[in-house]
């Protein structure tokens, strides 16, 4: 058991601190303090550790161990990652074909409560694939689309088409280095398959196979996934939304949903403003109901519906302790089973709704899409009647919460630059090639309770904004901005390096845009592909002056994602411990599968996947990167305060405001 750390070590929120006072004096555990008593193993942690078969487990503890099958360190890493990379594909592509599904259902007017809400993306996303759009009703569009998309799954043989968007030069080296993705389920049966004792054995050969895999996540059905929620509930744009606990109301029935898809969320949403619904939660002592999300599902309706968010992953359990909560209804993917344990204290109902989980000791009411408004009631109401079970004296809810602008699709981010009739990235490449904006970054990703809460994302944010690194994020990532006030329009830009200052100003937007949830890293990917094609940044996404960081990873979608960004071309650093890391003391050519996912795959890729651990190098990596990539395209380098000095002048002498002031000056919002 590793020492009990300090409050600010567990985390830098201060909601989650005093969720964290509160954990201690009711005596209930959480991951923070869980994470304290689970020393990782060290074999296992460092990749070394496998369990392929029953001859094993094998651990491999010292330079030229092999496994009883003869198995070296190298291939056990690369097959352990592998692995990873596969189950994080999987998670993400089947969100994906479950979106395809509810597209298909709501095309044929078989999905109660849902519409297409998005036609003109719609239209787009099929004209893209030669789809017939002219004279044809959005539901049969859809329907084409929709069978488009769910063949994408089983395909068998060619190439997967949502990959057809990138970079032409890309799609010709993936071509060329055969790892286009044949089909979505079939790349990641085979990383299964290869990776079984006995088949595949060379560990760089067997990494080529994780890249193909990846690229089906994030150019297959990540992207799939990214589309469908857009064509259903509507493409972000920017509003006004709130983070953290303070959400939570007291006089409220309190429903936060969690997880990762919009199917059943989305149907939440308008459940809730059902009068029948209100009247019943008037009718229980409530005044209304306070819907609020944690994690990916709160990116999805905080983006397009101004839902708030109650918090990032490790603001799950944290969201419970406040004692306030009827129902936490979960879907897929990062929900802790420590939720029911924990709930059992309080009178919260932990709620599954997927059918493919379910957790001992919660309520399980299936989702069906065929149903979903009345399944989206019947949950609310389970959680109304739940209200007079709450015991007012264990209600502790922080006061503290912060306004954010989410909401920057990449369509949005055209309009922005442009307007409707002229929607360019023009003038961000032109930003970029002035040095007024150094690079970009897109810093996504987890929370990891082995590091202190949010601290790596704002470190690394704050320090890049500085420096005129123009920041996108995504997840769990995206929510630490948020509560921090990062994402706040020209509020924010105090901290700001003056040339990013400038453009933020005339364009109107905060230094951190919030682009959704972890899924919706395919938004980057559109990004970075516009980019390339406006032009004067090269012709492939690896000669763009961008970096992708996961400070606080914890996820095997986070490698996923790393993956699939590599083999796109861009430099990913991970914070937190490497997966691959092998033994402290190994020196030997070693760390053959750490080099060859850095060295190896930036010859093939021009991207490279490292694990640093350490803020400040990450922050040096990140804008080495950049500069080198400005170099590379001959653009002049970065100037600290060459530019900055036709600033809104209104902003400059807001800028000596206290914070709330300037909110109120800038957005009118009251001080609560
Ligand atoms: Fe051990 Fe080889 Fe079996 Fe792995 S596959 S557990 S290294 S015998
Ligand atoms: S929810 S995958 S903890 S970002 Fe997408 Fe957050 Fe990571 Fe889950």
């Amino acid at each position: 058991m590793t020492k009990k750390r300090e409050l600010h070590e567990y985390s830098t929120d201060p909601a989650a601190q005093e969720m964290l006072i509160r954990a201690e004096e009711l005596g209930v555990s959480t991951a923070f303090t869980r994470a304290d008593k689970m020393v990782p193993c060290n074999i296992g942690g460092a990749g070394m550790c496998c369990k392929q078969c029953g001859m094993g487990p094998c651990r491999l503890t010292k330079e030229g161990d092999v496994g009883v099958c003869g198995a070296t360190i190298d291939t056990i890493q690369a097959r352990n990652l592998t692995r990873a990379i596969a189950a994080g594909a999987a998670a993400h592509s089947d969100h994906g074909r479950d979106m395809a599904f509810l597209l298909k259902a709501t095309a044929n007017g078989q999905a109660e409560g849902y519409w297409l809400r998005d036609i003109a993306k719609l239209r787009i996303v099929a004209s893209k694939y030669g789809i017939p759009i002219e004279g044809r009703a959005p539901e049969e569009i859809a329907n084409d689309l929709a069978d488009l998309y769910i063949a994408q799954f089983g395909q068998q043989t060619g190439e997967v088409v949502p990959a057809t968007r990138a970079p032409k030069k890309r799609q010709q080296l993936w071509r060329e280095l055969k790892v286009w993705p044949r089909g979505i389920d079939r790349e990641v049966v085979e990383a299964l398959h290869r990776t079984h004792i006995g088949d595949d054995q060379d560990p760089e050969h067997i990494l080529l196979h994780a890249v193909r895999t990846a690229l089906t996540d994030g150019w297959g059905g990540s992207m799939i996934a990214t589309d469908v929620s857009d064509i259903l509930f509507g493409t972000p744009a920017p509003l006004l939304g709130q983070a953290n606990l303070g959400v939570i109301k007291e006089n409220m029935v309190n429903v936060v949903v969690h997880g990762h898809q919009p199917n059943l969320s989305e149907m939440m949403v308008v459940a809730a403003q059902d009068p029948e619904i209100l009247e019943y939660a008037r009718a229980a002592g409530a005044e209304g109901i306070q819907l609020a999300g944690i994690c990916c599902t709160a990116n999805e309706i905080l983006m397009r519906q101004g839902i708030p968010a109650a918090g990032n992953f490790l603001h799950q359990e944290l969201a419970i302790l406040t004692g306030a909560v009827e129902a936490m209804v979960v879907d897929v993917q990062c929900i802790m089973q420590a939720l029911v344990s924990l709930a059992q204290n309080f009178h919260t109902k932990i709620i599954t709704t997927s059918p493919k989980v379910k957790i001992t000791g919660a309520t399980h009411i299936e989702f069906d899409e065929h149903k979903g408004l009345t399944i989206a009631k019947q949950i609310l109401k389970v959680a109304i009647d739940n209200f007079t079970n709450r015991q007012p004296a264990k209600v502790r809810i922080p006061r503290i919460k912060e306004d954010l602008i989410p909401g920057f699709s990449h369509e949005y981010i055209n309009y922005m630059l442009g307007g409707s009739y002229r929607a360019s990235f023009r003038p961000l490449n032109d930003a970029i090639i002035s040095g007024r904006i150094r690079g970009v970054a897109a810093i996504v990703g987890c929370n990891n309770p082995r590091s202190s809460q949010d601290y790596l994302h704002n470190t690394v944010v704050k320090e890049l904004l500085k420096k005129d690194v123009l920041v996108v994020q995504t997840g769990c990532g995206a929510i630490a901005a948020g509560k921090l006030g990062l994402m706040l329009g020209e509020a924010g830009l105090s901290e700001v390096g003056s040339g990013l200052r400038e453009v933020c100003e005339t364009v109107g937007i905060p230094p951190v845009l919030h682009l959704g949830s972890c899924v919706d890293n395919t938004r980057i990917l559109t990004v970075l592909t516009q980019m390339v094609e406006e032009g004067g940044l090269g012709d492939d996404i690896d000669q763009i002056p961008a970096v992708g960081l996961a400070p606080e990873w914890m996820s095997e979608k986070a490698l996923a994602i790393a993956t699939y960004c590599v083999a796109s071309g861009a430099y990913v650093i991970f914070g937190g411990s490497s997966p691959i890391s092998g033994m402290p003391d190994r020196v030997h050519d070693s760390d053959k599968v750490a080099r060859y996912i850095s060295e190896g795959w930036e010859k093939l890729f021009g991207g490279k996947l490292e694990f640093i651990s350490d803020p400040q190098k990450m922050i040096e990596a990140t804008l080495a990167h950049i500069d080198k990539k400005r170099a590379a395209l001959g653009l002049p380098a970065w100037e600290e305060n060459k530019f900055g000095r036709s600033g809104d002048s209104r902003m400059q002498q807001l800028e000596s405001l206290p914070l709330e002031q300037k909110r109120q000056a800038i957005y009118g919002l009251a001080a609560d």
